[in-house]
């Protein structure tokens, strides 16, 4: 990968690495075991880490829980001041970083350039906010009473995020947490710890710019065991977690039991419906880049296509002949379409879904497999492939993590293709291709879409960062990024102030003394 400037990346974020590939072991956050960073996209070593021993977690709470003692107290505004540096950063160092972020996870340079992009939207958008934690005001129901709420921060707050958005997912909530006056102590995937260490390097060297803690941003790596420090913490009133609905329902339970909140994105089957009155080519661009963008490996993944069988043949057609165009290879190349999966682990899930889609009846329309060769040596390049399928299959309710695309067909009215649509236990992203302004109108309704995000004329996948995002369901209920959802990072109390002399009891209670 030297021609596409992987030692230069590295360089510029602070990365100590070996480019012969062998351990330099001195990314230092810990003592714990070792944790080796590979790249899907040519199999070699970048570097290698310590993780995170309890020990050390125990250091990082202690120092992250006296950082908030001191962010607490600055303004918000001048936390937003902060925050506004930390983007100025991002914008001089997004080439690099979009780099890592291709090399190390495997998306599109371009991918890993939107990414970081993302980045610095959500730091713009706090920035606005810092001057925004706005509170409402009620009128008290007794004379001589003021009442009114406002917004404090929360204390510290812990992240535990997935591989495959591994800066944007944390800078969502790092840069809302931040300027609500939290500090953050974030668990990266094990499957991109140098995308972690290179925000930590970088978020670092803003806050030693502004002579504050370095507390107010931590870093733990390592595997689960990290992620049940955390989750089973009570010193972290909030843990926000992006990943699988299995990882969702362990940190959820475990933070319920000490009545932590939680915030969770987890796991999407995202559909599109193509009802007669589409225009077949947004459909295509949409559905294709839907599903495999990012080696069809977002949480936003276009997974089901549910088309009318009035144009099922035409938009089927029209969707393979795009599939044969795609060009898979080297992510960093700009020519490709489609780069590896991040791992050899996950080519597993993907071949096995392909043959369990056959075994329950379905029919294959573009082949899948691994590819091998030149250019293919991490053995994790895998060809998007494309089944016709019935909805109630049991691998077409579960989200398979690769670029894997079921052709649903529904007949008669809009309501049955929307029967598919909410018939999984997923909910997060959702969309309809009309030009038919009922049927948009009724999948936005409520007796439409049940999911967190639902388009109309565009495709399940890159949602804005102003928006909220999240899902349903099984995805978790939580909300990130835009909107109001800055609210769950901060606790709310209502405060009653009596300035007269008498002491009126509230529902005309009278106790007299
Ligand atoms: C994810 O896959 O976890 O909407 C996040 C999108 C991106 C974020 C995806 N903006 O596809």
């Amino acid at each position: 990968a030297a021609e596409f400037g992987i030692g230069d990346a590295l360089n510029a974020l602070g990365i100590k690495y070996n480019n012969k590939g062998s351990s330099t072991g001195s990314n230092n956050f810990g003592s714990g075991h070792t944790l080796a960073s590979h790249s899907p996209v040519d199999g070699a070593l970048i570097a290698k880490m310590d993780t995170t021993s309890k020990e050390d977690y125990e250091k990082v709470v202690s120092t992250a829980t006296s950082a908030f003692k001191t962010w607490r107290t600055v303004p918000a505004p001048q936390r937003g001041e902060v925050v506004r540096q930390f983007g100025n950063k991002l914008r001089e160092l997004k080439n690099p970083l979009g780099k890592l972020v291709s090399y190390e996870m495997g998306k599109s340079y371009q991918e890993g350039l939107g990414e970081v992009q993302e980045m610095i939207d959500i730091c713009d958008f706090a920035v606005g906010l810092s001057r925004q934690l706005h509170g409402l005001t009620m009128h008290s129901e007794r004379p001589g009473h003021r009442m009114y709420e406002q917004y404090h921060p929360l204390g510290v707050v812990g992240i535990i995020s997935a591989f495959n958005f591994p800066v944007a997912v944390w800078a969502w909530n790092t840069a809302l947490a931040w300027v609500c006056g939290d500090v953050c102590i974030w668990k990266p995937s094990e499957k991109t710890p140098l995308c972690g260490v290179a925000c930590q390097n970088i978020a670092a060297g803003v806050l030693r710019d502004n002579d504050l803690p370095e507390g107010i941003s931590c870093l733990v790596t390592g595997d689960y065991k990290v992620g049940e420090y955390m989750s089973q913490d009570s010193r972290i009133p909030l843990i926000s977690a992006t990943g699988s609905i299995r990882m969702g329902k362990i940190v959820a339970q475990a933070v319920a039991a000490r009545l932590g909140k939680s915030l969770l994105e987890l796991g999407g089957n995202n559909a599109i419906i193509v009802t007669p009155d589409a225009d077949i080519k947004m459909t295509v661009i949409g559905a294709v880049f839907g599903a495999v963008g990012t080696c069809g490996q977002r949480c936003t993944s276009t997974r089901r296509l549910i088309i009318h069988e009035s144009i099922y043949g035409k938009v089927k057609n029209a969707i393979v002949e795009a599939y044969n165009q795609l060009r898979i290879g080297n992510p960093l190349d700009e020519n490709n379409h489609v780069g590896p999966l991040i791992d050899q682990d996950a080519v597993k899930p993907y071949l096995k879904a392909l043959k369990q889609v056959v075994a329950e009846g379905g029919k294959i329309v573009v082949e899948g497999g691994v590819l091998e060769g030149t250019g293919y040596e991490s053995g994790c390049y895998v060809k998007p492939a494309m089944a016709e399928a019935e909805a109630n299959y049991e691998i077409v309710q579960q989200e398979t993590f690769a670029p894997i695309l079921y052709l649903l067909k529904y007949s008669g009215d809009l309501e049955n293709a929307l029967t598919i649509q909410n018939g999984v236990v997923q909910g997060l992203s959702s969309a309809i291709m009309t030009n038919n302004l009922r049927e948009a109108e009724h999948f936005l309704s409520v007796r439409g879409s049940d999911c967190g995000i639902a388009n109309v004329n565009i495709g399940t996948s890159g949602a804005e960062i102003g928006g909220a995002f999240g899902g349903e369901k099984e995805t978790g209920g939580g909300r990130e990024s835009g909107s109001d959802a800055w609210k769950i990072y901060m606790r709310r109390q209502t405060n009653t102030i009596n300035y007269t002399t008498e002491l009126p009891l509230a529902q005309g209670i009278k106790f007299n003394l």
